[in-house]
């Protein structure tokens, strides 16, 4: 999370990050990533022939399911024309890029209708860097054309996969998004005259609200509302939302900060003090669980935080109360052992800018963040996946755009770049999320859920999360429903 909450330690993190990213994003260590789709690869089995503008050979190596062997462009923009042996059904495409020179691309079907021969463009987005999964609704074609529309310079794609994926049996899928407390003690969250005002729609794809801060450790390990708020307002705005829900699934999260106190200090004096007066403040809030959004420990405390989060998992299980962490994808040295006491993490994947200044692409923002907490030892449904609904600016600098700023908000489903702004627009949430379902994921995390532009838009990003677990998930619930 953070953002505005805590700008200027963004700003100063930012530097480290750009570093971290520039070094962690600069091979092509992810063109190999086992692809997760339990399916059939149809651009294997269901090919019949594959050309590209100079009728060549070479176009073979794209489909020869050897990440080795590579198709290299004769020019700078140039397309791949994949025919099938007869009509096939997909709904996702993955690409392999050696090297990072693609900045756009798409992909079009053949329409043969009599007077209406042409290639329909179904999908676009900008760069392919190692591994991009493309997901989208369902098509049944003959052709499917691949296109590299602006490029740095001749590129080399190792592999194109075509998948037809079924629907995943899912049960609780996580949506989680974070509120503040301003807002929700203002009321602006139930206000239809604030921009901030919550949705009904909302509640059907939000299953999990972290309020930040509910609370601030201080230097005695007591557990302090901050300003601006009281306990009966607190206690009040958490009743307020699960009115709000109904009957509808919800939890919610106390996040707590460490920024009022001496966090070694109250681990080293205070470790039990403050496990004991966290249980307490989660019972009497009426909350389901606590996240802690650490920006950033230093090597030494992680230890400390390490041995806090197993004792205090330990207190809160005997009240079936969660822990959760947000977290960033570098400099990450927490124990084994708190890693498996953990429910949940909430990956930062934003804010880590790649070679384009693109501060959430599909690489930065899903493929390595997701690689690197699988490599620390999470088990993949712990994992919630961020997703940006703001902008940064190309140049890194501590710029924030809401998506639902009209200067800047996409004119289109496929635009992720807005006057100078990196967004994750709509097609690009889809991809995460369906990136995040087919991997396994415990679920998404949204930064945040009122910046959104109105549900009933094409360009909802709310939208276009429930639309993808809609039609990439089925659950027994909804199972039962049916019958
Ligand atoms: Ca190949």
């Amino acid at each position: 999370m953070k953002k505005k909450i805590i700008i200027s330690t963004v700003a100063i993190i930012l530097c480290v990050a750009l570093i971290f990213s520039l070094t962690a994003f600069a091979g092509d260590g992810f063109t190999n990533l086992e692809t997760p789709v339990n399916a059939e690869n149809l651009a294997s089995s269901q090919i019949e022939s594959v050309a590209d503008s100079k009728e060549s050979k070479k176009p073979v190596n794209a489909v020869d399911s050897d990440t080795k062997t590579v198709w290299k462009s004769s020019k700078s923009t140039d397309s791949l024309v994949l025919t099938f042996k007869e009509e096939q059904t997909f709904n996702t495409v993955v690409i392999r890029e050696k090297g990072w020179k693609i900045k756009n691309f798409s992909l079009s079907y053949y329409v043969d209708t009599p007077g209406n021969e042409h290639w329909e463009t179904f999908y676009r987005q900008d760069s392919v860097e190692d591994y991009r999964y493309c997901a989208f609704d369902t098509v049944t074609v003959k052709q499917l054309k691949f296109e590299a529309t602006s490029t740095n310079g001749c590129f080399k794609i190792s592999e194109i996969e075509i998948y037809n994926s079924p629907k995943k049996n899912i049960d609780g899928f996580r949506v989680s998004d974070y509120v503040v407390t301003p807002q929700l003690a203002k009321g602006e969250l139930f206000n239809p005259e604030s921009s901030n005002c919550l949705q009904p729609e909302y509640c059907d794809v939000v299953n999990q609200i972290h309020i930040i801060a509910s609370a601030k450790w201080n230097n005695e390990g007591e557990l302090i509302i901050p300003d601006g708020l009281t306990g009966d307002e607190l206690k009040a705005c958490v009743k307020q939302m699960r009115d709000f829900y109904g009957e509808k699934d919800l939890e919610i999260f106390a996040t707590v900060f460490f920024n009022a106190c001496d966090p070694d200090t109250v681990f080293t004096q205070y470790g039990d003090v403050v496990i004991e007066n966290t249980v307490a403040f989660l019972r009497e809030y009426g909350f389901d669980g606590v996240s802690y959004d650490w920006e950033y420990p230093n090597r030494k405390q992680w230890d400390l935080f390490s041995e806090h989060l197993i004792n205090l998992k330990k207190a809160l299980s005997k009240y079936d109360m969660k822990v959760s962490c947000a977290v960033c994808p570098w400099n990450f040295y927490m124990s084994k052992e708190a890693i498996d006491a953990l429910d949940q993490i909430e990956i930062m994947s934003y804010d880590l800018f790649d070679n384009d200044g693109n501060h959430s692409s599909f690489a930065s923002g899903a493929v390595q963040p997701v690689e690197y907490f699988l490599d620390k030892g999470f088990k993949p449904e712990q994992i919630n996946l961020g997703l940006p609904f703001y902008a940064r600016p190309k140049d890194g600098s501590g710029i924030w755009i809401n998506y639902d700023n009209p200067e800047y908000t996409p004119v289109d489903r496929f635009q992720n770049y807005s006057n100078g702004m990196w967004f994750s627009g709509t097609q690009m949430t889809m991809d995460k999320t369906a990136y995040a379902i087919e991997k396994g994921l415990g679920g998404m995390m949204i930064f945040t859920a009122t910046e959104d532009v109105e549900y009933s838009s094409d360009l909802s990003l709310l939208k276009s999360i429930r639309t993808t677990i809609d039609t990439r998930t089925i659950s027994d619930k909804s199972k039962e429903d049916i019958k």
